[in-house]
């Protein structure tokens, strides 16, 4: 099965994987930062193919995310099966909250309330049962606490358990399996950047004492002219067949030096064998494109918004409504810009290195439009008021118009394509360009600016996310009668064909 893994087997910002089987099914989440729903979870049978089966955390009981900094809010998750139940224990990074643990029957949900886990220290806790039905909570760092699930009590104190390498930075994203006569521990190390690496211990028990493997790290690509870099922060699992598969975070950089990745951290998969003194061997981590179909259009017929739709810190409610005028999206402005923590966008992650987007939107009522958004610093919009539209762009503390263009009064198609940079004429080259325009009556696309993707990208920006493309209202109500998503540069008469 190993050819034919085209990875990511994830695109777009989805780092931290956290897997687990139960019969033939897998099960799959990842992090989800200051996005609302958090925690996106995926089944697959094959491990090649994801469907978003729903979002763990996706009411606001479980997820409040006041305050919460972009890339702050939700961190890695481990999903567990014991007992019948399913198990996600994660880290809430918003201001007066932490760790927590919810727990469901159904992955697709509903999930439990969460128990709050004040006893537990640290980011990207970890969850095993052992033979006595102890079970082990393990954070980053690493060390160790006991914990009551139903209660979310701990017992004792947290242990020092393993530093990983030494001289790595950041050994973190534990996770603890009883493998054969072994407990394995796996770590990542070396932070979540080009340095970054998966490295492995193991003892007796649970708790240790652990010996490194002689090979660590047993997975990076660190200082490689790999195409995939940064990968780090697995988990292991093992099919039915008996045969052992990773999953984990890698990045895809674009353009010249130093790089740039503008999707994210994103899923890939890589085979692992057992050598015959017990220690793991991670197998290739092919490369290829990805085979995750374009979304193709949204045209807000339902009631209920597709699990993939994303807003900012909070359910939008009322604010954002199919309801209003069916059949259309409508926003309700908050904020008075995407600069604002609060505005009102939904969005979809940016899956796929060039893509199409396009949107139908009645600013009758309101300013707003389409915007690529990698946090409230970084994002390029183009916006609809009565009568006109225009280009903005955020980098960093610079904001400016862009360009600007009369339009005719009524509903404008908004459009924006991003087009990967695929030749490097200059190592000063960015990793792609992102033209915004507008489609009118004789449905060309008139671009009206071409930006360089760079300043969208994790390099410029900071952070642990990726690019999200959605709808956005800055005053008033907009409407958006759908939102196309396609991930080939074609024709503009191309978009008819997707319903
Ligand atoms: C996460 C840490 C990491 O908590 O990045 O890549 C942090 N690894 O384990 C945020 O995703």
């Amino acid at each position: 099965m190993s050819d034919m893994i085209t990875n990511p087997v994830l695109p777009g910002f989805h780092p931290d994987p956290s897997i687990c089987r139960v019969g033939e099914d897998y099960y799959l989440v990842c992090s989800s930062f200051e996005y609302f729903p958090g925690v996106p979870i995926f089944h697959s049978t094959d491990l090649l193919t994801w469907t978003q089966i729903g979002n763990v955390l996706d009411r606001p009981s479980q997820l409040p995310l006041a305050g919460a900094a972009s890339s702050g809010g939700i961190y890695a998750p481990t999903l567990r099966y014991h007992d019948g139940r399913f198990h996600l224990i994660v880290t809430n990074a918003s201001p007066g909250q932490g760790n927590l643990l919810v727990t469901a029957t159904d992955p697709a949900g509903p999930w439990s309330e969460p128990v709050m886990l004040p006893g537990v220290p640290g980011i990207d806790p970890d969850l095993a049962w052992d033979e006595d039905g102890a079970c082990w909570c393990t954070v980053a760092g690493v060390s160790q606490i006991r914990l009551d699930p139903a209660t979310g009590q701990t017992l004792g104190e947290p242990r020092r358990l393993w530093s990983g390498t030494p001289g790595a930075k950041a050994p973190e994203a534990p996770h603890l399996y009883r493998i054969g006569e072994y407990w394995y521990l796996l770590i990542a190390e070396g932070g979540t950047e080009r340095g970054h690496g998966v490295s492995i211990a193991r003892g007796p028990a649970p708790s240790g004492p652990f010996e490194p493997c002689p090979a660590n790290p047993i997975l990076t690509h660190r200082s490689t002219d790999d195409p995939v870099q940064n990968t780090g922060h697995a988990d292991l699992v093992q099919a039915p067949d008996g045969s052992w598969w990773m999953v984990l975070l890698g990045v895809r950089p674009g353009g010249g030096t130093p790089g740039w990745h503008v999707l994210g951290r994103e899923t890939f998969l890589a085979p692992v064998t057992w050598a015959d003194d017990g220690w793991p061997v991670v197998g290739e981590l092919t490369s290829g494109a990805p085979t995750m179909p374009a979304p193709g259009r949204d045209d807000f017929d339902d009631s209920q918004l597709a699990p993939q739709w994303l807003s900012i810190r909070e359910r939008l409610d009322g604010d954002c409504t199919t309801g209003e005028r069916p059949g259309w999206l409508t926003l309700r402005a908050r904020g008075a810009s995407l600069d604002d923590p609060d505005v009102v966008f939904l969005g979809r992650r940016q899956q796929h290195l060039s893509c199409r987007i396009r949107t139908l939107a009645d600013a009758a009522d309101g300013v707003g439009g389409l915007a690529v958004r990698l946090d409230e610093r970084h994002h390029y919009e183009i916006e609809a008021s009565a009568g006109q539209v225009r280009v903005i762009a955020r980098i960093g503390p610079l904001r400016t118009v862009v360009a600007t263009a009369a339009v005719p009064a009524g509903p404008v198609v908004l459009g924006i394509d991003v087009i990967a940079n695929t030749e490097i004429q200059d190592p000063r080259t960015g990793p792609d360009t992102v033209v915004l325009g507008i489609q009118g009556q004789d449905r060309e696309f008139a671009a009206l600016a071409e930006l360089d993707g760079r300043y969208l990208s994790t390099e410029v920006a900071g952070g642990f996310t990726g690019r999200v493309i959605g709808a956005y209202a800055a005053s008033g109500a907009v409407r958006f009668d759908y939102i196309d998503y396609i991930d080939y540069i074609g024709d503009i008469g191309d978009i008819d064909h997707i319903d």
